[in-house]
């Protein structure tokens, strides 16, 4: 397998939303950021991984783009993007930016023809169909709620839209569409990015023929996803924009793909299909979804996630590469999710990230998870700000649903927990803003912001900082092969890489109880050299039983 740079990062994501406001209006920027990037220089970071910063109307903050080759208001000016990436790259850091193209905003001058009339040039950039019935063309559920479909009266036909009405999807069958897609591309990659993660990229292909989907008893609308996820032609239009965009750039790649399997992983991420590096995987991220969906509670098992991490570092061992997350702006904060925000915060918070770093595959850091941060519980849903969150609890409400029942689902999996302004001190707003935050800041900061952690030896920080740094000093947490140790163990998420030789033993007890591990017979321990830990002075009872405290994790290095 070849040794690459991206490889051997750690990447950081950013929402600039609620990074770093410069100019109190209340709203992350540009500035905001470039003030911030010695902050992550600092931390180790790699590689910079921006959520948009296109022009966008902000139906869902930026994932909505309007102009792809401008900057929205306010984040700041073109002249404020050139500036980052020069003082990115100053630092010796790269900077990856977020491609949008499965839809686009209706407010993007292309829709805006488009939707004009049936023979205007621009309306094959869409996907317009004629109603059914008197319905839509089919009844697929949009992944925000209600139909995918809306219906457009001045032609008289619906258009598609997976996620929300104000993001109608480009039709990828048009090769002029694709090609302005990687002209834009290269007009970026011309600017001297290192980059992109691409949103729901496994979602452009669209079937030949509309067909409707199941509905689960009592719904109204169905999931579509077996017809556009990982769809006929996605390969090639991923090959064609590896020719045409990417492949004479020295750049990464990693593409959003809910619905991704192992197998299919392979085949996007193979070096010899020349698709892309690495793709985020939803499989893990689904382990605590009941049946109907994310916003159904379900406990983790910790059985499962061995089973179905180990799955996956397995599959990309030979062919293609892993991309390791926990967190990011779609998810719930991973301590309160995986760990125990309140009791063993610091220390389960380590825990989780020993797990993630230690594996196989490029790890990435969400804004805000290398301090701990925790989810929030607003008691008024006019606190809430994102659209998924309003439209879930309107449906809800309409379909009679209990309204604590609605906000445990909103407290357990709103994707506003993540959303919340980047804690940087004490003061008020957590030092995010001198005005009114666009979403309220968590009520912790208190106890939980970047100055304090920065002072403090045994914080979450200082303890990601260390993990990123072992990163670079031991090839063998890059390219080791991983083996899944105590595989039915109820409480211990165990494994091993290994490398020339060498071994590195990963123990991390996932929950708030004390536990034994017995030393494995076959790992000499007499030079296991402890690289981590997040409890002080356990070095010397490394030989046999080891008594692990709650969320103890170590990390030993046998040679
Ligand atoms: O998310 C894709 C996606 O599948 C989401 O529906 C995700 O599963 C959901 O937010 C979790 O409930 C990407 C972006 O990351 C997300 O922020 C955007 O809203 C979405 O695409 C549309 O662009
Ligand atoms: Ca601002």
């Amino acid at each position: 397998m070849d040794k690459t740079w991206w490889k051997e990062s750690v990447v950081y994501q950013i929402y600039p939303r609620s990074f770093m406001d410069s100019n109190g209006d209340g709203i992350g920027d540009l500035q905001g950021i470039i003030s911030r990037l010695d902050y992550l220089k600092n931390l180790g970071i790699d590689v910079i991984w921006l959520s948009p910063v296109y022009k966008s109307p902000n139906d869902d903050n930026g994932y909505d783009i309007s102009d792809y080759q401008d900057i929205m208001d306010e984040f700041g000016t073109m002249a404020d993007w050139e500036e980052l990436l020069d003082e990115v790259h100053k630092r010796g850091m790269k900077l990856i930016m977020d491609l949008v193209v499965n839809h686009s905003s209706d407010e993007h001058p292309w829709f805006a023809e488009a939707r004009k009339s049936k023979d205007n040039p621009y309306r094959d950039y869409y996907i317009w169909r004629e109603g059914k019935e008197g319905k839509e063309p089919t009844n697929w559920y949009s992944n925000f709620g209600g139909s995918a479909w809306e219906y457009d009266e001045a032609t008289g036909e619906y258009y598609l839209h997976l996620f929300s009405k104000k993001q109608p999807d480009l039709n990828w069958r048009n090769p002029k569409l694709r090609q302005e897609v990687y002209k834009m591309m290269k007009w970026w990659l011309d600017k001297g990015i290192d980059g992109f993660r691409m949103d729901v990229i496994n979602f452009i292909s669209k079937p030949d023929e509309f067909l409707d989907g199941v509905p689960k008893p009592g719904k109204k609308y169905a999931s579509g996803s077996q017809f556009y996820r990982n769809g006929l032609h996605i390969h090639d239009y991923l090959q064609e924009m590896n020719s045409e965009a990417l492949s004479s750039y020295d750049v990464m790649t990693v593409g959003e793909m809910p619905g991704v399997t192992p197998e299919l992983a392979q085949d996007y991420t193979s070096d010899e299909r020349n698709e892309l590096n690495m793709v985020f995987q939803f499989e893990h991220m689904g382990l605590d979804n009941g049946p109907n969906g994310k916003w159904d509670l379900k406990p983790l098992n910790l059985i499962d996630l061995k089973e179905n991490l180990t799955k996956w570092q397995i599959a990309l061992e030979e062919k293609g590469w892993n991309s390791l997350y926990f967190n990011n702006h779609d998810q719930p904060r991973a301590v309160s999710r995986f760990g125990d925000d309140k009791t063993y915060r610091v220390a389960s918070a380590k825990m989780l990230a020993t797990l993630l770093h230690m594996m196989k595959g490029t790890p990435y850091v969400y804004q805000g998870e290398e301090i701990g941060m925790t989810n929030i519980r607003f008691g008024d849903i006019e606190d809430y700000r994102d659209i998924e969150i309003m439209n879930f609890y309107q449906e809800q409400k309409e379909e009679g649903a209990p309204e604590e029942q609605i906000m445990e689902s909103i407290y357990v999996k709103g994707r506003d927990n993540s959303r919340t302004p980047m804690l940087w001190d004490g003061s008020p707003n957590a030092g995010f803003t001198s005005g009114t935050p666009w979403i309220k800041v968590n009520p912790n900061y208190k106890d939980v912001n970047a100055e304090d952690a920065q002072k403090d030896p045994g914080s979450v920080y200082h303890y990601y900082r260390k993990l990123i740094q072992l990163r670079k000093t031991h090839e063998i947490i890059v390219y080791g092969r991983y083996e899944l140790l105590l595989e039915a163990h109820p409480e211990l998420f165990v494994y091993k890489r290994t490398l020339n030789g060498d071994t590195l033993l990963v123990i991390c007890n996932f929950y708030g109880n004390e536990t034994e591990f017995e030393w494995p017979d076959h790992l000499p321990n007499s030079s296991a050299e402890l690289l981590i830990t997040n409890y002080e002075n356990n070095q010397s009872d490394k030989l046999g039983t080891i008594n692990l405290a709650p969320y103890e994790t170590r990390v030993y290095l046998i040679k």
